[in-house]
């Protein structure tokens, strides 16, 4: 997605024109990816802009910082309400949100404890992230050739900048293939997520996704959706999954801030169940989009209102 400009960036404790939030070549952050990073939505309702999650999303990003040992010089309030000023100054209807925590200069090398922590927040206008048909026609994607982290090389769970490097090599293989997105392995070959996605697979009635010791991000949407599908008495199993389950399963979807909940319709060239969206996939958005759109009661408390 082209980014255009807002008028205003949070930076460092306060709103300041798009253009004057820069940084300097020598930034530490842009030699070894030493950042940590959200990506949350504002959605339209009849009350305004509406965040979804923004309390776990915060929650994630201190995460993401403490297993990084970066100290982030705000409070989970302050960045809070950061995101609330950055939403309403920008005068977005619903937009993507994308906090950033990174090194700025000091020094080279790969202690970068001396290395000042600055904070970005910064809204886009953002449609649906997998193509405007995705939604209800479903995508094609492909199994990667690349592999995710494994275990004890970097901390897949958390939000990490540098970690994003594995995701572009997935997204642009997948494109260069003809695919609309990647689905990587963990390193013993069970499935993982997308390059920027959690993965879902509905399977005789019972929903399955990968477990957080396939690599994967810890997805403020995979848990929102899990609770979903138990409000609508699905069975839900968070477990190993072989590749070829994918193959057979009656429903596959996508799960993620940008992609929301979005249907795969075939992988490798296999046809998925129908070869459209499935059902259960459209159940559980029917519910997602009837909460964050205001239109389902917001009975686990997932929005914060903008105004
Ligand atoms: N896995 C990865 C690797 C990932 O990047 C995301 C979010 C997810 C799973 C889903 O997590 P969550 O958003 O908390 O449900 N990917 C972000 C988009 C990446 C991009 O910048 O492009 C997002 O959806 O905001």
């Amino acid at each position: 997605m082209t980014i255009s400009k807002t008028e205003y960036v949070w930076f460092n404790g306060r709103l300041v024109p798009w253009d004057q939030a820069q940084v300097h070549v020598a930034a530490h952050v842009l030699h070894y990816g030493s950042s940590v990073f959200e990506g949350i939505r504002a959605y339209e309702t009849d009350n305004g802009p509406a965040i979804f999650c923004l309390g776990p999303h915060v929650d994630r990003l201190f995460n993401s910082a403490k297993i990084y040992r970066m100290e982030i010089p705000y409070t989970k309030e302050e960045i809070e309400q950061a995101v609330v000023e950055t939403v309403r100054a920008n005068k977005h209807k619903s937009c993507y949100i994308r906090p950033l925590v990174f090194r700025g200069f000091d020094n080279f090398g790969l202690d970068p404890r001396k290395c000042p922590v600055e904070v970005a927040v910064i809204t886009i206008e953002w449609g649906h992230y997998l193509g405007s048909e995705a939604i209800e026609q479903g995508v094609d994607v492909g199994v990667s050739s690349w592999r995710r982290m494994a275990t004890g090389t970097f901390p897949a769970a958390a939000k990490i900048g540098g970690q994003y490097i594995n995701s572009q090599l997935i997204a642009m293989e997948a494109i260069d293939r003809g695919y609309v997105e990647g689905i990587a392995l963990d390193i013993n070959g069970f499935v993982s997520e997308g390059s920027g996605e959690n993965i879902f697979v509905v399977s005789n009635g019972e929903i399955l996704t990968p477990a957080l010791a396939s690599s994967i991000l810890q997805g403020v949407t995979r848990r929102c959706v899990i609770t979903l599908a138990k409000d609508l008495g699905y069975r839900v199993r968070e477990e190993l999954i072989p590749r070829e389950a994918l193959y057979m399963a009656d429903e596959v979807f996508f799960t993620g801030t940008a992609a929301e909940i979005t249907p795969i319709r075939s992988i490798d060239g296999i046809v998925i169940g129908a070869g459209h969206r499935g059902p259960v996939t459209e159940q559980l958005q029917t519910e997602f989009f009837g909460i964050t759109s205001g239109r389902i009661p917001d009975r686990h408390g997932w929005l914060t209102p903008v105004s």
